[in-house]
């Protein structure tokens, strides 16, 4: 509000003139090209792992993928992480902000096919230019420090990592049935598959069953779910936990009544215990081991078609609440320990092979999809959970609150709550079953069959199995010549020199593994390199490690908190029991930017047209501008539309802050008014400060354009002595730094003062002149004083007025009356003249 239309004032014909004598006007192109320049050359943002007495912090904001182009979404994500990252070095931190590229993946693949260049060569050009347009930015990443995920030196080390899990038997190889995109003819991550479809493709997603390699994030599920000890917001920590998805509850053995494939009982896994007893049939999934085994020569037929028919449904479809329930008889039973039911074993589509034991016992009365189920293939519905008041009624829809025991034996009377310990107790107590715990979380599919990632570094021999490449034998390099189009085969299979290796172990011919890894791998560890990039002999030294680890503040979007954070958590618990880490959490404080929209409010897309190049924006106003902008335009958690006008505003405050700076104040006042320039400065530090510590930044960004026109008017007015001037424009240029590095570099050197302005400590108000100055008026009505009221010095008629009438002694005074007219002496009295 008014920050925005002061920041957008224009220009008084006074500050025209000066910048006109100034000589220069502010060129924002110029300044922020000779300061980059001599950044790089004074190596002003290089990092050491220690600086003397000074602490380490680590700020990190999230690498790009190469996609070739920087787009607005990353210049939001990073640019106020740079002034954090700047505000915490002038507080004294030794700050490592680093930068890379995650550059391995489908995209560089894609993008090669369509267009008929080599992954490695789009990826590397894409980089370059990447690299420029980030150094555009004016941001304090220390280059020296750049990682690129897809070069040999950094993939070696993701190679390593796999044999660090492998050898922890946190890797493993198994056949599993898995999500396959049928259009970039690739196995996917659970996390790729987004309502049954192809995150990336849209394409509807198969299951097949093929032999791939896990990474066992599972055995630390219970530690994800806890986040101990660290800042994160509320929401992605609750993202977490709902794609762990622990479920407490038990599982139950029910006997086979014939034993079939070996088996003699099925396992369920269930959340309500305290239903055993009206169990009316057990439901398998398709994919279940038994299915075939259970299946009768008289059902058989129909059993296969369904099979057959659930295999081309997606997950998503099966578990719709909306659908139809289907199943079908298998013909064969089982028995309910529990109370010697004799129970058919149905097949149902709605039971997932993937969760729990792939069965599910059938309580109708009690759970909706079962109770829809039983409806339709007319089995009983037994309520053993008796809902308030039950009068014996059948069940219109399932009772699925909690209630009280019946028709379940010696538990009858008993609440449900309490209901599912004792029977699960029972369960266990006599080898049947017993608590359990289930967890949504799968194991982490790694292998792709594609050609663009760091190769598993396995060699498969006849003799000895999958044997890990021993270390000095990596990297295991990603050959350059290789046909790399989807053929649904590991294109590094076609390759045969790539192939053909002998076993680490025996010696014999053998053959490499052909599988790469999921990039998630890549970019789980790339905060611990950027700590020690030039190690050739280890992926992080630990001496190293406990100088920077764990992160101090990571920033990033929230739409990576199920994938990238949890594997990034997992790998560091996985590294620190391998004792190369201190602690057990990668990033102590976490903070979810929000996301930057099209100036229509709207997801900024190409096919919508409302995509804003933040190069053009640069080119045209400067990083400076584009930065403080984009810092502007709302809190940083929320983000908002870009609005094409709202940067005019901005940039028009950087000029007439450049001009304020540039000319030399009038010759000052003394006495209590020689200081207005420096009460207004530290009135503003002392909100700036606080503001860049809560990550406030846009109100900081407010605070300064307001201390821009408090200056200008008391320049105007000719106040303020000539050495307060120049100390409240040195606390501006100061405040600026963090925000518009640049233009606070220049302004710092035309005030003569030592290179650089992002050495200095960031200043301490002063709150003697922090504090607002007030006064005491005399509230006269119609001339005579009826009451006493304090104000702040410099406060507006119109906020005097207000306080005055909210006197009661003055509005007694009145009698009703409103006031015709209002004299205000500034300092002294307030005069309302009644009408
Ligand atoms: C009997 C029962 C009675 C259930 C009742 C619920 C209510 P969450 O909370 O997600 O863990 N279930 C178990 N395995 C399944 C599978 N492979 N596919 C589909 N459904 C499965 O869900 C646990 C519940 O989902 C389990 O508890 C089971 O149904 C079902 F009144 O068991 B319940
Ligand atoms: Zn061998």
């Amino acid at each position: 509000g008014g920050a925005r239309e002061a920041g957008a004032r224009a220009m008084t014909a006074r500050e025209r003139t000066a910048e006109r004598e100034a000589g220069d006007r502010y060129d924002p192109v110029a300044v922020e090209a000779r300061w980059q320049a001599r950044w790089d050359e004074s190596g002003l943002y290089r990092t050491p792992d220690r600086a003397g007495d000074r602490a380490n912090w680590y700020h990190l904001t999230m690498l790009p993928y190469t996609s070739g182009d920087l787009h607005i979404g990353h210049w939001f994500a990073m640019a106020p992480s740079d002034t954090i990252a700047r505000f915490r070095r002038m507080q004294g931190h030794n700050v490592l902000f680093p930068m890379g590229f995650d550059a391995f993946g489908l995209p560089a693949e894609n993008a090669a096919i369509e267009r008929g260049v080599h992954p490695k060569d789009w990826t590397d050009a894409n980089i370059e230019r990447m690299r420029g347009q980030l150094r555009r930015m004016g941001a304090m990443f220390d280059w020296d420090r750049e990682v690129n995920t897809s070069a040999p030196d950094y993939y070696r080390w993701t190679q390593w990592w796999f044999l660090r899990l492998y050898e922890r038997g946190l890797a493993y190889r198994a056949g599993a049935a898995v999500n396959w995109c049928p259009a970039c003819n690739t196995v996917l991550a659970n996390e790729q598959v987004a309502d049954g479809r192809c995150e990336r493709s849209g394409d509807l997603v198969e299951q097949r069953t093929m032999e791939q390699w896990f990474f066992r994030i599972t055995a630390y599920a219970d530690e994800l779910l806890r986040h101990e000890g660290i800042d994160w917001p509320e929401h992605v920590k609750l993202m977490q936990r709902n794609w762990i998805g622990r479920s407490e509850g038990a599982e139950a053995s029910f006997a086979l009544e014939t034993p079939a494939g070996g088996a003699d009982e099925i396992r369920v896994f269930t959340t309500r215990p305290d239903t055993l007893h009206g169990v009316t049939f057990m439901a398998l999934a398709p994919e279940h081991p038994l299915v075939a085994e259970l299946t009768t020569g008289e059902q058989r037929g129909e059993v296969e078609a369904y099979v057959a028919a659930a295999r081309r449904a997606s997950e998503l479809e099966r578990q719709s609440a909306e659908r139809e329930k289907t199943g079908v008889f298998t013909g064969s039973y089982c028995v309910n320990r529990l109370t010697g039911e004799r129970t058919p074993i149905w097949i149902a589509d709605y039971a997932l092979a993937t969760y729990g034991t792939g069965a599910v016992m059938g309580v109708p009365a009690h759970d909706q999809r079962d109770f829809e189920f039983a409806q339709r293939f007319g089995l009983p519905i037994a309520v053993v959970i008796a809902p308030p008041d039950w009068d014996g009624e059948p069940l219109a829809e399932a009772w699925t609150e909690p209630g009280t025991l019946v028709r379940s034996g010696r538990f009858d009377g008993l609440p449900s709550e309490e209901a599912k310990g004792a029977i699960a107790a029972q369960l266990e107590a006599e080898g049947h079953g017993g608590p359990a715990i289930q967890y949504r979380l799968r194991d982490w599919l790694i292998s792709r069959q594609r050609y663009w990632g760091a190769p598993i570094p396995i060699v498969h021999c006849g003799a000895c199995g999958a044997v890990p490449v021993p270390e000095d034998q990596l990297p295991i390099e990603l050959p350059y010549d290789v046909e790399f189009l989807p053929t649904g085969q590991s294109p590094l299979a076609l390759s045969d020199a790539f192939v053909a290796a002998p076993c680490p172990s025996c010696g014999a011919a053998a053959r490499r593994e052909t599988d790469t890894m999921d990039t998630f791998m890549c970019s789980s560890w790339y905060f611990m390199r950027y700590a020690d990039p030039h190690n050739g002999g280890e992926a992080i030294a630990r001496a190293i490690a406990d100088a920077w680890l764990p992160v101090d503040q990571y920033t990033g979007g929230s739409e990576h908190a199920t994938m990238h954070l949890l594997y990034a958590r997992f790998f560091y618990k996985a590294a620190r029991d391998a004792g190369l880490v201190p602690g057990g959490e990668p990033f102590a404080r976490y903070f979810a930017q929000g996301q930057i929209l099209g100036p229509d409010g709207r997801r900024m897309s190409k096919s919508r047209g409302n995509v804003v190049p933040p190069d053009d924006q640069v080119e045209r106003w400067g990083a400076d501008a584009f930065r403080a902008y984009l810092i502007f335009l709302g809190p940083w958690d929320q983000g908002g539309p870009y609005d094409v006008d709202g940067i005019v505003g901005v940039a028009r405050w950087l000029r007439r802050l450049w001009t304020l700076a540039a000319d030399p104040p009038a010759p000052g006042a003394d006495g209590a008014d020689a200081l207005a320039p420096l009460r207004e400065a530290h009135r503003t530090l002392a909100r700036v400060g606080d503001d860049l510590d809560r990550f406030r930044l846009n109100t900081a960004v407010a605070a300064l354009m307001e201390l821009t026109n408090a200056l200008a008017r008391l320049r105007e007015e000719g106040r303020g002595g000539a050495a307060e001037w120049a100390e409240a424009l040195r606390l501006l240029a100061l405040m600026l730094a963090p925000i518009c590095p640049h233009l606070a570099e220049e302004l710092w050197e035309r005030q003569g003062r030592p290179y650089s302005v992002h050495e200095q400590p960031w200043p301490s108000a002063d709150p003697g002149l922090a504090a607002l100055e007030t006064v005491e008026l005399a509230v006269q009505v119609d001339g005579r004083v009826r009451d006493r009221i304090r104000v702040a010095a410099d406060a507006p008629e119109a906020e005097v007025r207000a306080l005055a009438e909210a006197s009661e002694r003055v509005s007694a005074a009145l009698g009703g009356r409103a006031p015709a007219r209002v004299i205000y002496v500034p300092g002294r009295l307030v005069n309302l003249v009644g009408g």
